[in-house]
């Protein structure tokens, strides 16, 4: 008993969502034992009532019967279908919600749903992903809860070398709706935004392709809505924010949700009929980049550097050198003295 008693002080956080999880997974009908849960956390019953007790302060509704033990109701700022539809109106993005409460990746998802047939616009959203992923096998950092993973399914008719543009697209929309949370967002190409300065949002946009003619694209947008620094691995502490971390107000996640897919809906139609022109210079008037020093790796094997003036009307950024311009059309930007 002391053993865990001693394990419950090191990181009662730790405990807590391990209990969180016992209870989601058991679903809203099931209950699980205080006995259960005490065993399975290595804590005491009346620790197990303690932690219950303080969630509760928080607004999570947990049914309590002496005989059967523990029961999760409600969660608060709930992620679910119900939730996130109560803020989203008729439209192609979202027209199928898919919500689950933990899975390796939602782009993963997004992809064999769409191998299978799913329609355009479905999208698939995740309390947390246990494999989240980034760019060139990079991993995102999903915890649990508290921020947006989603993954939508488009099918448009373009060709292969035009998908990385709907990736501006998304920054487009994601930096929308962080701006209708009243702070201010600005896009690094080509995928991520920034708030204060630091990565709020990435995109990772995949497609499946013959060689003419797009399949499918999956477009996963992360975003950090609640967490805290404690949420980050310490080697981001210096590039990652939040939502509640730069504005200091927790957002609904499911209005956000919503919110960002309405975003993308306006700017995906606009894109659909007048290509990524049309969005161009709203895009520039985002961009972190314009006007700084900047380097890109990983297109060669040498890096090329010169002043950002901006994306191109196909979404190639704009490098200019001693009078010469350059166009890249991938790769990874450093900011010259800032952020990496
Ligand atoms: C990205 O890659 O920024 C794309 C991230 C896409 C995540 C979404 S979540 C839903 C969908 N499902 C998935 O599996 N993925 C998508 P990249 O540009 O390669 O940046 C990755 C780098 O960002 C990492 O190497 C870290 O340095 C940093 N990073 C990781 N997690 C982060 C986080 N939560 N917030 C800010 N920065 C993060």
């Amino acid at each position: 008993v002391s053993g865990a008693r001693a394990a419950d002080r090191e990181s009662p956080r730790a405990t807590r969502a391990e209990l969180v999880d016992l209870l989601a997974h058991a679903g809203a009908e099931a209950y699980v034992s205080g006995a259960a849960m005490a065993r399975r956390l290595g804590i005491s019953r009346n620790a197990v009532w303690k932690h219950v007790e303080s969630l509760r302060g928080e607004g999570w509704e947990i049914e309590t019967t002496r005989s059967r033990g523990y029961r999760l109701r409600a969660r608060p700022d709930a992620l679910d279908e119900a939730a996130v539809r109560a803020h989203l109106g008729p439209g192609r993005i979202g027209r199928r919600l898919v919500c689950v409460e933990s899975t390796r990746s939602t782009n993963d998802d997004a992809a064999e749903r769409a191998r299978g047939g799913e329609p355009e616009g479905t999208v698939v959203i995740a309390e947390a992903q246990t494999a989240g992923r980034g760019r060139l096998g990079r991993s995102w950092v999903s915890v649990r809860g508290l921020n947006l993973y989603l993954s939508v399914i488009l099918r448009p008719a373009i060709v292969p070398a035009a998908a990385p543009q709907l990736s501006l697209v998304a920054g487009l929309a994601a930096a929308g709706a962080i701006e209708a949370e009243g702070l201010e967002a600005r896009i690094k190409w080509p995928n991520d935004v920034l708030v204060g300065g630091r990565k709020a949002c990435g995109i990772l946009t995949e497609l499946e392709a013959e060689a003419d003619r797009v399949g499918f694209v999956v477009v996963g947008i992360g975003v950090n809505l609640n967490s805290t620094l404690a949420h980050f691995p310490s080697e981001l502490h210096a590039k990652a924010t939040s939502l509640y971390l730069a504005g200091g107000r927790r957002v609904e996640r499911a209005r956000f949700a919503a919110r960002l897919l309405a975003q993308l809906e306006e700017r995906y139609e606009r894109f659909l009929a007048a290509g990524f022109a049309a969005l161009a210079q709203e895009w520039n008037a985002r961009s972190a980049l314009t006007g700084r020093s900047v380097r890109i790796t990983g297109v060669a094997s040498e890096s090329v550097w010169g002043t950002c003036t901006g994306i191109d009307t196909d979404g190639a950024l704009l490098l200019e050198r001693d009078g010469v311009s350059q166009r890249m059309l991938a790769g990874d930007v450093t900011i010259v003295g800032g952020y990496e």
